[in-house]
């Protein structure tokens, strides 16, 4: 509806503040024996997990994941026999989406520099961090996707110890084998069978059989987002994922069929993914609702498309296409699809996407697997300032002072006085004593 779409616009809730169903609430008193807000849930189980490492990990797989593995890890064979669970077909797409993302990510621009402008030589090393963890969420479809939208453009950052963890499934005890193929697709076999905040925990903190790591990445449900975000500091984390959103600017050119297939494409992710369409046109808000409605009737995920249409989404009615611009901008959603005539005009009227879709040659699912940027992007708002996942989230600068013995007389008295003006006189004496 108009309103729902309006409002999740404008109000944006953030996503800590999402009402937490109550149905969750009592699972988690029923798991922790007492009535605890998800946060204080989270907070369990990483003190848990870094006072007793494995013992813990064990403790709340079981629990929670119905699962008593033997060990977390995947052992290197099975990871390399997943690849024969794919068949040519899907290896084939698998690696044409691998190497459009390397080759994406090899072109951006990471580059140490020097400057001699300032006395000797200053500058940046760009160094890639050296152990990441990547986060894939098991959820209600295994992505193999997400593997490659992480692990290729940490490789291509020079990243050396690349980490999976992903929560078993179920009815295997393991991880899917897709995603263990994806992996192994792309020369990754360090994997362990752990999800949730456990695995979080984990790879912060370390344990027993999992070495911790520098930094950790990829979306997960309430409880990874959470447990992210608590461990933070500790170690680097990319950002903090929400439900997939999507917002569609169309006007009179726009083809109503493949409107509605690309709002209900990323409906389909989550019972509270949001799928918007911004146009001037009255007469292309029918015609999508009624595709909605007519492709809706042949689809699988029905449960979800019907939670996210309702909960998140809608078709609102804009004055012109500066208004759906506007209303963007203000919304600052994940992918902003822009199926206009003209999408390189209205694009310069966009600063806050995650990613932005020009016309009917670029729809999003060809971002979603195989275009080159990484699909982990920006939600929640965090559009206005963050970015999609790229090969700087995997590199950091440290900074070079390589100073000549002329500057280091001349600038030396200076940092004396700051230090005197501090009461620093340690600092004081170590600059005098040069001079
Ligand atoms: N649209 C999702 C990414 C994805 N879609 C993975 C399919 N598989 C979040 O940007
Ligand atoms: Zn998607």
């Amino acid at each position: 509806s108009p309103q729902t779409a309006q409002e999740t616009i404008l109000k944006r809730v953030p996503m800590d503040e999402f009402d937490v169903p109550e149905k969750l609430l009592d699972s988690i008193a029923a798991l922790f024996g007492e009535r605890l807000t998800p946060d204080q849930a989270v907070a369990r189980i990483l003190r848990e997990v870094r006072q007793e490492g494995d013992a813990a990990l064990r403790r709340w797989t079981q629990k929670l994941d119905g699962q008593s593995p033997d060990s977390f890890r995947v052992p290197e064979e099975d990871v390399r026999a997943a690849l024969q669970s794919l068949s040519d077909e899907e290896l084939n797409a698998l690696q044409l989406a691998a190497d459009r993302i390397r080759r994406f990510h090899q072109a951006q621009p990471v580059t140490s520099w020097f400057t001699n402008a300032l006395g000797g030589t200053l500058g940046q090393f760009m160094r890639p961090i050296r152990r990441v963890g990547l986060y894939i969420p098991g959820g209600t479809a295994p992505l193999p996707s997400s593997v490659l939208m992480s692990a290729v453009i940490a490789q291509v950052a020079g990243v050396k110890e690349i980490a999976i963890v992903a929560p078993p499934q179920k009815q295997t005890g393991t991880i899917h084998p897709s995603i263990l193929a994806a992996a192994a697709l792309i020369g990754i076999t360090e994997v362990y069978a752990i999800g949730g905040a456990q695995a979080i925990a984990a790879l912060a903190f370390g344990t027993e059989s999992i070495p911790r790591v520098d930094k950790i990445y990829g979306p997960g449900n309430l409880f990874v987002a959470l447990a992210k975000r608590q461990v933070f500091g500790t170690v680097g984390i990319d950002s903090v994922a929400g439900p997939t959103e999507t917002v569609v600017i169309a006007d009179e050119s726009a083809n109503p069929a493949w409107v509605a297939a690309d709002l209900l494409a990323q409906a389909e992710h989550d019972v509270l993914a949001s799928a918007i369409l911004l146009t001037p046109s009255e007469s292309l808000i029918k015609k999508v609702q009624e595709e909605v409605v007519k492709q809706y009737n042949v689809r699988d995920r029905n449960e979800i498309l019907e939670a996210s249409l309702q909960n998140r989404s809608g078709a609102v009615l804009v004055k012109d296409l500066q208004q759906a611009a506007d209303l963007a901008n203000q919304y600052a959603p994940e992918h902003l699809c822009l199926s206009v005539s003209d999408p390189w005009q209205l694009s310069q009227e966009i600063y806050a996407a995650g990613g932005i879709f020009m016309g009917e040659n670029s729809f999003e699912v060809l971002g979603d697997y195989v275009a080159g940027p990484s699909h982990v992007m920006p939600t929640g708002g965090s559009a206005r300032f963050n970015s999609p996942l790229n090969v700087l989230d995997f590199v950091h600068v440290v900074s070079l002072v390589a100073l000549d013995p002329q500057t280091t007389r001349q600038i030396a008295p200076a940092a004396a006085i700051i230090a005197e003006t501090e009461g620093l006189d340690a600092h004081a004496n170590a600059a005098k004593v040069r001079l």
